[in-house]
C-alpha cells in the first residue's frame, strides 16, 4: 500500500505551516483517532511544529488535554461541554472558539466568553460524517450584520476557489482540512488559502 496524506499527519501539518497557515486545530476524531497518552504525544508533536512556525495550536473539544499540555486555545461545538465552562477553566488568556448555526447561538457564544466563532458547513464535506444540513452564506452574513466586530470562521466544503462568498458574507477567516489534507501538495494549497485570506484582510482594511 503506498503512502498516504492520512498516513503522515505531521507531515502535512508542517507543509501547511510553510504554505502560510494562520492557526491549528487539532480536531481527533472518527474511526481511527488516537486516544489516551498516543493522542497526547501525538498533540504535542503537532505543538511544537505549530510553535516553531508561530502558530497558535487550538485542541477541538478535548479540555482536559489542551489545559494540560498548556494549548494556546479550545475550540467546542454545540453538543461538547458548555462554552461558559471551558472559558473558566482556560482563563482569559487563552483562545476561545464555538461552533454556532444561528444568530442566537452566536449570541450565547459571545456572552459564554468565545473570541470566534466557527460557522458551517458552508459547503458540502465528506469530512463531518455528523455535519449539521449545509448552511450556505446567509446565516455568516446574519451574524455579521449584528455583530460586526465578532470573528467569523466559515468551514465546510472550503477551497481556495469557492472561499470569495465566504468572505464576502462576513467571514473573518476560512477553516479547511480536505483543501489541504487531501491535496497532493499540501504546502501549494495551504498558500493558495493564505493567499486569497491575505486578500481579503486587506479589502477589509480598505473598508474600513
Ligand atoms: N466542522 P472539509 S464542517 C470539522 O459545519 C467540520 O461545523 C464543520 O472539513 C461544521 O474542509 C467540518 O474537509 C469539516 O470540508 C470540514
Amino acid at each position: 500500500m503506498g503512502s498516504t496524506n492520512a498516513e503522515k499527519p505531521l507531515s502535512v501539518l508542517e507543509d501547511a505551516l510553510k504554505g502560510g497557515i494562520t492557526c491549528y486545530q487539532l480536531r481527533e476524531k472518527g474511526a481511527h483517532a488516537l486516544v489516551g497518552t498516543e493522542k497526547k504525544a501525538f498533540a504535542v508533536s503537532c505543538q511544537r511544529l505549530c510553535a516553531q512556525y508561530g502558530v497558535p495550536f487550538i485542541v477541538n473539544d478535548d479540555v482536559d488535554l489542551a489545559v494540560e499540555i498548556d494549548a494556546d486555545g479550545v475550540h467546542v461545538g454545540q453538543d461538547d461541554v458548555e462554552a461558559r465552562f471551558v472559558r473558566k477553566r482556560i482563563g482569559t488568556e487563552k483562545i476561545l472558539g464555538v461552533s454556532v448555526h444561528t444568530v442566537e447561538e452566536a449570541t450565547k457564544a459571545i456572552a459564554d466568553g468565545a473570541d470566534y466563532v466557527g460557522m458551517g458547513p458552508v459547503y458540502p464535506t465528506m469530512t463531518k460524517a455528523d455535519a449539521k444540513p449545509v448552511a450556505g452564506t446567509a446565516v455568516i452574513e446574519e451574524v455579521t450584520k449584528v455583530y460586526p466586530c465578532l470573528p467569523i470562521v466559515g468551514i465546510g466544503g472550503i477551497t481556495a476557489e469557492n472561499a470569495e462568498p465566504v468572505f464576502r458574507a462576513g467571514a473573518s477567516g476560512i477553516s479547511v482540512i480536505s483543501a489541504i489534507a487531501s491535496s497532493a501538495d499540501p504546502e501549494l494549497a495551504a498558500r493558495r488559502l493564505a493567499e486569497v485570506s491575505l486578500k481579503w484582510s486587506r479589502e477589509r482594511e480598505l473598508l474600513r
